[in-house]
C-alpha cells in the first residue's frame, strides 16, 4: 500500500483504539455484533439492487432477495406490524421517504421544536425544508420534558395538520399518544413517529409501543438503541394499499437507488439477534440510564426530570451551565475519554453554546456494564465537571474500560467477541 493508504489505515486504527479505551456515550450510536459486522465486508457490499424483492431492475439478486424478504418478515414479527421496508439507508432518508409519500409542498406538519429535542430533519434547513412543508411546534412541558397534552390536543384541532409527527433526539419519555388518539381520528391526519432513538427499546418491549397507539408509520435508523448497522427502516400499521405503495415508491426511486445491501444484511442479522437478546438488553439499558441519572444527581449534577426518575429511555439530559455550559463540558469530557455531545435544552436559543449535554448508556450497556458501573461512570463525569484534570480522569476511564471491551447481547459474545482495534 502507498503512504496515503497506510496513513489512513493507521488513523482508523488509532480511532478504534481510542474508542476501545473510552466511554462512548453519544445517545445515537452503538456497537454492532460480530456477526452483523461480518455482513458489511461480504460481497453484498459490492452489488446493486433496485426496487422490491422479485421485481428488481438488476440480475444477480437471488440471495439478496431472500435476505431482504427474511428481514421484512422478521421486522414485522418483532414489531408486530403489517408493513416493513428495510431499504432506507439511514434514519433521515427514512424520514425523507415519509415526507415524500405523505406530504406535498405547502402542507402543514406538526412536530416538536429543536430546543425541545427534535431531530434536525424536522427543521426548515433539514428534510422538512427540502420538502417545503410548513411545520408547527407542539406546546412542550419543560418540567416533564414531554408534550403538554391539553395544549397539543388544542393545537391539533386548530391546525388540522396533514401529518402529525412525533419523536425526539433527546427522547426521555414516551409521547402521550394514547391521550391524543381520539384527536387523530377526529381530524383524520396521518400519524408519523420517528422512533430512531428508542427503536431497540420498543423492540425489547421497554418503551411505549407507538404502532398500536394510532401511529400509521414509524421511521427509524437502526444503529442507536437498536444495535445494528448504520441504516434505516420504515414500519407501518393501519396503512391502506395506496399508502403502502406510496411509501415503496418514495423509498425507490424517490430517495434511494440501491439500498446498501451489506447494511441491509447486517440489519437482518440484528433483527435475528434482537429476537433472542432484545428484551434483556433493552431492560438493562433503561435500568442503567436511571441508575446513572440517580448517581449523577446525588453528586450534585443537574440531571433533568429528577421527579420522574430522570428518564424512561437510554438518555439523560443534563444542565451543565454551572460548569461552563455544554460546549466546555463536552470538550473536557472528551479530553478525559468520555465521549458525549453538547445539547440544547428547552431554555436555550443557541445550538452552538447550549447549556446542556446529552448522555446515552446504550453502548456502555452493550459492553456489559450494569448499575454498579454506572455509579463509577457518574463519579468520573462529576470529577470532570468539578474541573479535575481530564488527563488524570482519563487514566481511570481507561482502567474501567479494560473490563468492558467485548460486545454482549448477541451471538458469539465472549472469546469470539469482536475486538474493535483490530481491522478485519
Ligand atoms: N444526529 C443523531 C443524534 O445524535 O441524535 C440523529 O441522527
Amino acid at each position: 500500500m502507498n503512504e496515503e493508504a497506510f496513513w489512513i489505515r493507521e488513523r482508523v486504527k488509532a480511532h478504534n483504539k481510542w474508542f476501545e479505551e473510552s466511554l462512548p456515550m453519544i445517545a445515537s450510536e452503538n456497537l454492532m455484533s460480530p456477526l452483523a459486522k461480518e455482513m458489511l465486508i461480504s460481497d453484498f457490499a459490492d452489488r446493486y439492487a433496485e426496487g422490491l424483492p422479485g421485481k428488481r431492475y438488476y440480475q444477480g439478486n437471488i440471495y439478496v432477495d431472500e435476505v431482504e424478504l427474511k428481514a421484512i418478515e422478521m421486522a414485522k414479527d418483532l414489531f408486530q406490524c403489517s408493513f416493513a421496508d428495510v431499504r432506507p439507508i439511514s434514519g433521515t432518508v427514512a424520514n425523507m421517504a415519509v415526507l415524500f409519500a405523505f406530504a406535498e409542498p405547502g402542507d402543514t406538519i406538526t412536530t416538536c421544536a429543536l430546543a425541545q429535542g427534535a431531530h434536525i430533519s424536522t427543521a426548515k434547513f433539514g428534510a422538512f425544508g427540502l420538502r417545503s412543508v410548513e411545520s408547527v411546534n407542539y406546546p412542550f412541558n419543560e418540567t416533564d420534558m414531554n408534550l403538554d397534552v391539553d395544549g397539543t390536543i388544542k393545537l391539533l384541532k386548530e391546525v388540522r395538520p396533514k401529518v402529525a409527527q412525533f419523536g425526539l433526539s433527546v427522547f426521555l419519555f414516551p409521547p402521550p399518544l394514547k391521550e391524543l388518539e381520539d384527536t387523530f381520528h377526529e381530524i383524520g391526519c396521518t400519524v408519523w413517529y420517528d422512533a430512531a432513538h428508542v427503536f431497540g427499546l420498543i423492540a425489547g418491549g421497554q418503551f411505549d409501543d407507538p404502532l398500536h397507539k394510532g401511529v400509521h408509520v414509524v421511521s427509524s435508523s437502526t444503529h442507536k438503541t437498536f444495535p445494528g448497522p448504520n441504516h434505516g427502516m420504515l414500519l407501518g400499521n393501519n396503512l391502506d394499499e395506496e399508502q403502502e405503495k406510496a411509501l415503496y415508491r418514495a423509498v425507490f426511486p424517490g430517495v434511494t437507488s440501491s439500498h446498501h445491501l451489506h447494511a441491509m444484511a447486517s440489519l437482518a442479522i440484528t433483527l435475528a439477534e434482537e429476537k433472542v437478546f432484545g428484551k434483556e438488553y433493552a431492560l438493562q439499558t433503561v435500568r442503567n440510564a436511571r441508575a446513572l441519572g440517580e448517581a449523577l444527581y446525588e453528586r450534585g449534577i443537574n440531571v433533568l426530570c429528577p421527579d420522574l426518575g430522570f428518564t424512561r429511555s437510554h438518555t439523560l439530559a443534563v444542565d451543565v451551565s454551572a460548569y461552563g455550559g455544554g460546549k466546555i463540558v463536552a470538550q473536557d469530557l472528551e479530553n478525559a475519554n468520555i465521549i458525549c455531545n453538547k445539547n440544547m435544552l428547552p431554555k436555550d436559543t443557541s445550538a452552538v453554546r447550549p447549556s446542556g449535554i446529552r448522555l446515552g448508556v446504550q453502548e456502555l450497556t452493550r459492553t456489559g456494564m450494569k448499575e454498579s458501573e454506572m455509579v463509577e461512570v457518574a463519579e468520573l463525569i462529576t470529577r470532570v465537571c468539578n474541573k479535575e484534570s481530564p488527563a488524570k480522569v482519563k487514566e481511570d476511564v481507561k482502567e474501567l474500560k479494560k473490563g468492558f471491551t467485548k460486545i454482549r447481547y448477541c451471538f458469539h459474545e465472549g472469546e469470539e467477541a469482536y475486538r474493535y482495534h483490530e481491522l478485519v
